[in-house]
């Protein structure tokens, strides 16, 4: 564990890979695995700040997604998550953390919850939110693993297997169909609601797929925010949108409910091939 600018990172360095964990969030800001290019994109002018979700990396966007409430994205990835395990076996390393809910959280949502979250650290990444129940009356919540992937050039990638259906979040959620292949040319801000269990980022310049598999999840959320959103933005670069692509694995409305005792998991699996 290593401290920066006041946030505890784990560093995982393993002969299969490397990886940054960051306490802050849960948030994993780096992977990568041995011989190959970072998978996962992190902005130059990413804020390591307790009070702020870092731009870039695996938020974990949780009770909720988007602005189903408030804050935004829900409190997982501003919440200050605790070490619970780490250990090897013969693919690379586990690391889990936990989070449940505190006088802070219940401030936000009104609800006892247990959540664990476990990196699978080698030649691919896999990343398991496990959500229970500990209060005595049923929840539902919503959210996602939001990752943000490191790529050549926006304009030269192609992504299948994200399904045709979508609610466009350009056009106040604005139900489409789509084609077998998107491509990108301005801001894209996609809930896609029947996604393969595989989606694939192909970054011709890089010469490489990126495999996303996602279980648990009734969505996959395509972003990219192109030029004048990320102007906005005052923790990414101007033209830093040109080498990210946000592929998520997605728990949209209307949720899960899960009743007292039950449990449920989110993940992602990602691999460069
Ligand atoms: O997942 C897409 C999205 O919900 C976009 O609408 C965009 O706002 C993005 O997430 C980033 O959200 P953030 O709260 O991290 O600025």
């Amino acid at each position: 564990v290593c401290e920066y600018q006041g946030i505890s990172i784990i560093r995982v360095i393993h002969p299969l890979a490397e990886a940054g964990i960051s306490l802050h969030g849960g948030h994993l800001i780096w992977f990568k695995p041995a011989g190959e290019k970072d998978i996962i994109w992190i902005s130059e002018n990413a804020e390591f700040d307790t009070q702020k979700a870092i731009r870039g990396g695996i938020p974990v966007c949780w009770p909720w997604f988007g602005k189903a409430g408030t804050p935004s994205h829900g409190f997982a990835r501003t919440s200050q998550w605790t070490l619970q395990e780490h250990r090897e076996n013969e693919n690379g390393v586990i690391v889990s953390l936990q989070l449940e809910d505190n006088e802070e959280t219940r401030a936000i949502w009104p609800h006892k919850f247990s959540n664990v979250l476990t990196f699978e650290i080698g030649t691919e990444l896999k990343v398991s939110l496990t959500s229970t129940n500990t209060d005595s009356q049923p929840w539902s919540y919503g959210g996602a693993l939001h990752t943000y992937f490191d790529i050549a050039d926006i304009n030269n990638i192609e992504i299948t297997g994200m399904g045709a259906t979508y609610l466009d979040s350009t056009q106040q959620g604005k139900a489409c169909e789509g084609g077998d292949v998107l491509t990108f040319t301005s801001e894209t801000d996609r809930v896609y609601t029947q996604p393969e269990a595989t989606i694939t980022i192909n970054d011709k310049n890089n010469k490489r797929n990126i495999l996303v598999t996602n279980e648990g999840h009734n969505a996959a959320v395509i972003w990219n925010p192109w030029q004048e959103l990320s102007i906005s933005m005052g923790d990414m670069a101007d033209n830093s949108f040109e080498t990210m692509v946000c592929v998520e694995s997605t728990i949209h409305q209307p949720g899960i409910e899960l009743a007292p005792g039950q449990s449920h998991t989110l993940a992602t699996t990602v691999v460069s091939k």
